[in-house]
């Protein structure tokens, strides 16, 4: 591909047309960048028409539209949100100073690292995924899957952009890198820990999109933050679509929790499995899963990785500039969970230490949102989700070699044991959950365990043909 098509072939808001270099290092790494999607991108439908929304603009008159593509033909653009007059750097040891739009040598690195672990996280997200377009509930679910595919590629454009454009050779190797290392693989996984974890069914899939995605839309909206500003905006962007992949996981959880409940009501019973339903305590077992391992994604609760970030102005808090504080926090404390002589306690710590923790705290009080949202359809037929204790189930951190119950005890090793059957899903409700995986491609219609959404994509009505041919 010339130069010049491929400028065309990449809608962007970056001057790609009258960059050669950064056109030289994309022309290499797109072809590299199709053969990973056609080997480890949606296991099927490649070459079907989906009705699919393209990025192709920032301004705030609309900036994507719809229409029917072949996955492969998508245009996986490069766009930056506009850039701010006189931005200034917003937090940190070097608050008030303008924004940088070149990456300043000494934080070169850290710069670096942040771009690459979360440049990982996208195509492994597709990785996890690829499979469950074979089990779609209905066309419309399809459709929104591949949708979260081809956005979560994008997003892997946007880091592969900077790292190519900003960071010269080792930018180039760390974009092929990110093609080379799959999710699960042995020898060469992904970096984070949730991204190595299957996502064998749909009900995983909603729960992903719900608690994973959310973590996305957390360390995004701190990146967006940043001092290197062309790293902000893309960030910016990337929230955009972000929005819809929580919207994906949040109804998706949403219509089935109304259909169980439905079915519950129906049949007077908890046990809604021999109606084809997910019960409740399979429901809270899965959601027990996927909060922990999302919480893990944060990193631990004290971390000096997170307070130099801060203070060099690379990574922010979650709406840094709507806080009421000083904004540098060198004498600012906090609480973190630990665990000490047998007992869950707290120990105060620098807050700028705690970068992370006051990061998944936000988190955390988000994703309560959609429980209550859950739960007041629940609540007529009796029945109640909860986010399980901060230290349940968790890898990295303070509980990290800790047992502890969704309800916050600390437990020997055998009440542990004994008690993993009711908190984790277990390989029965893996095989139940699998059971109910069957195809559903007439348009308009949906899979038993799930209700339909409310309303279709765009205008579109839910019985649209989402992919045609499917
Ligand atoms: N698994 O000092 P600590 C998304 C490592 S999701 C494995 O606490 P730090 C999306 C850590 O790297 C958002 N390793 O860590 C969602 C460090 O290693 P080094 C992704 C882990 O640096 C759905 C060491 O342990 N974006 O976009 O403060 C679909 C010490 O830990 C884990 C980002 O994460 C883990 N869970 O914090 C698609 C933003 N946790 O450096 C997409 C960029 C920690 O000593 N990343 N480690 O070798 C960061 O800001 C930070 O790297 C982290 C970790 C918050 C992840």
């Amino acid at each position: 591909m010339s130069s010049v098509d491929l400028a065309a072939r990449i809608p962007n808001n970056v001057g790609l047309a009258d960059d050669r270099r950064l056109q030289r290092a994309l022309e290499s790494w797109l072809p590299r960048y199709l053969d990973w999607w056609r080997e480890l991108g949606p296991v099927e439908h490649q070459d079907h028409d989906v009705f699919l929304r393209t990025a192709t603009d920032v301004g705030q008159e609309g900036w994507a539209h719809f229409d029917y593509v072949r996955m492969p033909d998508y245009r996986w653009g490069i766009f930056l949100a506009e850039q701010a007059d006189d931005r200034r750097i917003a937090f940190g040891d070097r608050r008030g100073e303008p924004v940088w739009q070149e990456v300043p040598g000494e934080h070169r690195a850290e710069l670096r690292r942040l771009l690459v672990v979360q440049g990982d996280t996208e195509p492994a997200s597709v990785e996890q995924q690829r499979s469950l377009c074979r089990t779609a509930p209905s066309l419309y679910d399809m459709r929104n899957l591949f949708q979260v595919n081809v956005e979560e590629g994008r997003h892997l454009w946007a880091m592969v952009y900077l790292l190519h454009r900003y960071f010269g050779r080792d930018g180039r190797d760390e974009a092929d890198e990110l093609l080379e290392r799959h999710s699960g693989d042995v020898d060469n996984p992904r970096i984070l820990g949730a991204f190595n974890e299957p996502t064998p069914d749909w009900l995983s899939f909603y729960f992903f999109t719900y608690f994973t995605d959310r973590d996305g839309k957390f360390q995004l909206a701190s990146l967006r933050e940043s001092a290197f500003d062309p790293l902000s905006r893309t960030c910016d962007f990337m929230l955009k679509e972000e929005a819809h992949h929580m919207f994906v996981g949040a109804t998706g959880v949403g219509r089935v929790v109304q259909r169980t409940a439905e079915l519950m009501r129906e049949h007077d019973t908890d046990d809604v499995r021999p109606f084809g339903g997910i019960d409740v305590a399979t429901l809270q077992r899965y959601l027990n899963f996927h909060f922990s391992v999302s919480l893990d994604l944060f990193g631990a609760e004290t971390s000096t990785n997170a307070a130099n970030y801060f203070a060099a102005g690379l990574k922010g808090r979650f709406q840094e500039e709507r806080r009421a504080d000083d904004h540098r926090l060198l004498d600012a404390t906090r609480t973190v969970p630990t665990v000490a002589d047998e007992a869950i306690g707290a120990r105060e710590v620098p807050s700028l230490a705690a970068l992370n923790e006051t990061l998944r705290d936000d988190y955390i009080a988000d994703c309560a949102k959609g429980l209550e949202r859950w739960n007041r359809t629940l609540a007529p037929v009796g029945a109640e989700l909860r986010l399980p204790h901060v230290g349940f189930h968790r890898a990295v951190g303070a509980f990290r070699d800790h047992h502890v119950s969704p309800d916050g005890r600390l437990l020997p090793e055998d009440e542990w044991a004994a008690g993993v059957p009711s908190w984790l899903p277990t390989p029965a409700d893996e095989a139940f959950v699998a059971s109910l995986m069957r195809p559903v491609t007439e348009p308009g219609r949906m899979a038993g365990w799930v209700a339909p959404p409310s309303v279709g994509i765009n205008g579109k009505p839910i019985a649209y043909e989402y992919v045609r041919g499917a």
